[in-house]
């Protein structure tokens, strides 16, 4: 066994042994605490009123809410509502930002507010603008607005370009594609670029479907769940309920994460205040922890396992999968030391994981960014969906491939068209809408937009929600490349790192938005398991001047279009669009009827029950997956003299318990005993064998740049890696993207860690 393998022996205690302040379960009291500090304060009775309210969570796409009251899933269960709702509902209600705030506080001001200071200014209320050469922040009035934007959006098609990020409804989302599609351009970066665009590549190719195979009713019949890269207890808290049941039904849960997410271990669910919130609920029957960026390996060696264990689906293969041999005789042609040395997983322990996967009745498998943010995340997909394949686990009920998405409609937004690989049905049914054909330019996603613009290839762009600079790396490439672009128009609740430093060459607009419970008409949204949600009608508690974003693409659409292809204004209202998108989206055909039936309903086609796949031939394809090479630059590769006192890791970026992507709600991160944003999460061994202390201040080096003052936090994290948040981290590290699906390699950042030398 080598080195690598032979520290991450089970079981693993879930938190440093030495570190007597961390809780010892995820979720718990803390979770509690917070409900009744925000529920019973003055914010109490608003927070009630849109918990209660008919609509769609606004935080993550596990989804709850919806017609069936704010507590309730589409399985009927109630108390399906999280902390995370809470705390979403919690900074939408903030009061209106006092006019004055942009009166006073200049732009070089205004660029100096953290992520957490920015969201705390309070609701955007009123259109503003800020001219080239302008120190301030402008009130506009909505004419020169759409003058301006009209204006910006007349240009060539291919140097315009929208930016979205899944929280608005799909009509909305409709409406932006069809616009800028309508304009002679595919250029409709999303945010799911940065995120989920490696499954959705993988499954296309492999099954011929791009989201989830596994419905909720689906997952509750499984008797194991894999779940890679991916940490619920944070993000997704009430697919937590789900483990929980899973586990008291003597079902297994493995996970693979390099880091010992306390959560993941055992979590005290409010669902289930006696039996588990207190005590908590074990979650994971066996935990691995491989080193970052190393999935591929280890999938491999459970297969090579599964097929030494005589556990593979032969019969299920042959009839329904392509490329199968090849994939089976990489596995068994790969050396078990190679796989360990790898990926830093003993023999045994992947053995252990194979034999259950095997022996399970029904698996589902999970995963979410630590399998997508790599430069070889299209194979850590592949692998794991030749895994489910190979144990004959996808086309069943109870089993499948289950991404754990993002953003509450970053799903929708894929459905609804925004995206650079329109799917060929969609395609032809908006060109027969249009009455022409689509522009076949290739389109910018995410990190070509950036580049783009970096090479002054884009004069206008529209950004509906997100936080495009603070979500990207390398801040400086980021806010130099929007800098080269004309006109950005910013859609917004909440001001943002993006509005004060991702600023546009001549006008950057910032339009004040409506949140998805204060819409004047229903909007409807997708969660990651293929639910489509009806929200009813709201109101807001602003009195400024805001817009639905329907309302806003729809005006700019009609004065760019006239009344073509389609009357724009009378979009306004998002019940004529689900016509549109009843006609032209395969699978929403119930969109149609919806407001009369107030059906929501489980998109047609994507539940795969039976081992029949949507591909030209109806089986699965399957691919060999290279293994990645794992090894860590030097020290001296960081451009550091060669005496310096350091150790290089692989460094994981990602969120902390209390943030929502680039925006920050809280500076420490309890779970993990991380007391604020500027510090780095490390094994033990790993400072301490490079001379480094708990709690010392030290400088992390990637390759855009350093961090100084970083202060060091042990905690479970294997030995090699650690883990630092993001947007902050994303000034250091550079865009090393994966070519299939364009995603950055957020989670495998080689850094070097170190004391700096005091000068004098
Ligand atoms: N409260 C809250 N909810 C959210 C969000 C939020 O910020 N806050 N964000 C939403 C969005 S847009 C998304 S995409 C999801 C994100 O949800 P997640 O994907 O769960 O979030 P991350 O923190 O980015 O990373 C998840 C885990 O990946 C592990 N990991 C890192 N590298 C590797 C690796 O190489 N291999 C393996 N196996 N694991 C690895 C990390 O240790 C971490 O536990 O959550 C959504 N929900
Ligand atoms: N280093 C590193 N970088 C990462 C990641 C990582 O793990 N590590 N994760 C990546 C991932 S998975 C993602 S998804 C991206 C997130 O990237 P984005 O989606 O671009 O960023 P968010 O922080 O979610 O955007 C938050 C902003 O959205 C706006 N907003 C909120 N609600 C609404 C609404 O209803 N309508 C409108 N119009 N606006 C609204 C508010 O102004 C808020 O400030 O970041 C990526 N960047
Ligand atoms: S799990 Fe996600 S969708 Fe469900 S209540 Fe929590 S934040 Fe909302
Ligand atoms: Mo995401």
């Amino acid at each position: 066994m080598d080195a690598n393998a032979q520290q991450n022996l089970q079981p693993t205690p879930p938190f440093d042994e030495k570190n007597t302040q961390t809780p010892k379960i995820g979720g718990g009291l803390p979770v509690i605490k917070y409900w009744a500090e925000h529920t019973l304060s003055p914010e109490g009775p608003k927070l009630w009123k849109t918990l209660l309210h008919k609509s769609a969570c606004l935080s993550c796409s596990w989804g709850t809410g919806g017609q069936k009251g704010g507590f309730t899933n589409e399985f009927g269960e109630k108390l399906q509502r999280c902390m995370k709702s809470v705390e979403a509902i919690s900074a939408e209600i903030k009061p209106a930002i006092p006019a004055n705030i942009f009166e006073q506080h200049n732009i070089t001001e205004l660029q100096q507010l953290t992520s957490m200071e920015c969201d705390r200014l309070g609701r955007l209320s009123f259109p503003m603008i800020l001219r080239e050469g302008k120190s301030h922040y402008e009130r506009i009035c909505w004419e020169e607005v759409y003058e301006i934007a009209e204006a910006a959006f007349r240009k060539q098609p291919e140097r315009v370009a929208s930016y979205s990020s899944g929280r608005a409804s799909n009509e909305a989302a409709y409406v932006l594609q069809l616009m800028i599609r309508a304009l002679g351009s595919n250029n409709l970066a999303d945010c799911s670029d940065l995120c989920h665009a490696p499954s959705t590549t993988g499954l296309q190719q492999m099954l011929g479907t791009q989201t989830s195979v596994v419905s909720l009713e689906s997952l509750k019949k499984a008797d194991c769940v894999v779940l890679t890269g991916s940490n619920p207890s944070y993000n997704q808290p009430r697919l937590m309920n789900e483990l929980i049941q899973l586990r008291e039904h003597g079902g297994k849960v493995i996970v693979i994460n390099p880091m010992m997410e306390i959560g993941l271990v055992k979590f005290g669910s409010p669902a289930y205040p006696i039996k588990s919130l207190l005590p908590g609920s074990d979650i994971s029957s066996l935990y691995l922890q491989p080193i970052p960026g190393s999935d591929v390996a280890l999938f491999t060696g459970i297969q090579k396992s599964l097929i030494e264990q005589g556990l593979v689906a032969t019969e299920y293969l042959q009839a329904h999968t392509w490329g199968w041999e090849a994939v089976l005789e990489h596995a068994l042609s790969t050396a078990w030391e190679t796989i360990t040395a790898i990926c830093g997983v003993s023999q045994a322990e992947i053995e252990a994981a194979a034999k259950i996967i095997g022996t399970s009745k029904g698996v589902v498998f999970a995963w979410a960014m630590g399998i997508t943010q790599h430069t070889n995340s299209v194979d850590n997909v592949y692998a794991i969906a030749n895994t489910a394949l190979i144990t004959g686990n996808i086309g069943r009920f109870g089993a499948g491939v289950m991404p754990v998405r993002g953003h509450s409609n970053v799903q929708g937004f894929g459905s609804m068209g925004v995206t650079v690989k329109l799917k060929q049905e969609i395609q032809r049914a908006l060109e027969t809408l249009l009455g022409r054909p689509l522009s076949r330019i290739q389109g910018y996603h995410t990190r070509d937009l950036i580049e783009a613009a970096d090479a002054g290839k884009v004069d206008s762009l529209i950004c509906v929600g997100g936080n495009l600079y603070g979500a990207n790396p390398d801040s400086t490439q980021a806010k130099r490349a929007l800098g080269n672009i004309e006109t950005i128009i910013y859609l917004a609740t909440k001001p943002n790192l993006g509005h004060f430093s991702g600023l546009a060459k001549q006008n950057t607009i910032v339009i004040p938005v409506l949140n998805r419970f204060e819409q004047p008409y229903k909007i409807t949204t997708e969660s990651g398991n293929n639910f489509i949600r009806l929200s009813d009608e709201g109101q807001t508690h602003l009195k400024g001047d805001l817009v639905p974003e329907v309302q806003f693409l729809t005006e700019l659409a009609h004065r760019l279009h006239g009344e073509s292809p389609v009357n724009w204004r009378e979009l306004q209202n998002p019940k004529y669009v689900r016509q549109l998108i009843a006609q032209t989206i395969p699978g929403f055909e119930k969109m149609a009827t919806i407001d009369e039936t107030k059906e929501e309903f489980t998109i047609g086609g994507r539940i795969l029950t039976e081992p029949h796949f949507p591909t030209p031939t109806g089986k699965a394809s399957m691919f060999v997956t290279p293994l990645p090479d794992t090894t860590l630059p030097d020290a001296k590769d960081f451009g550091v003299s060669e005496s310096t006192q350091g150790v290089v890791v692989a460094l994981m970026t990602g969120r902390s318990y209390s943030q929502h992507n680039t925006v920050v709600y809280k500076i420490d991160d309890q779970y993990r005993g991380i007391p604020h944003r500027n510090c780095i999460l490390m094994n033990r061994a790993d400072a301490e064998g490079a001379g480094l202390q708990e709690h010392q201040r030290v400088t992390v080096q990637a390759d855009a740049g350093k961090l100084e003052n970083v202060e060091v936090i042990y905690g479970s994290v294997r030995q090699g890696a650690a883990l630092m948040f993001y947007p902050e981290v994303n000034a250091i590290l550079k865009a090393r993207t994966e070519t299939r699906s364009g995603t950055p390699a957020y989670k495998r950042v080689p850094a070097f860690v170190y004391l700096e030398k005091t000068k004098g």
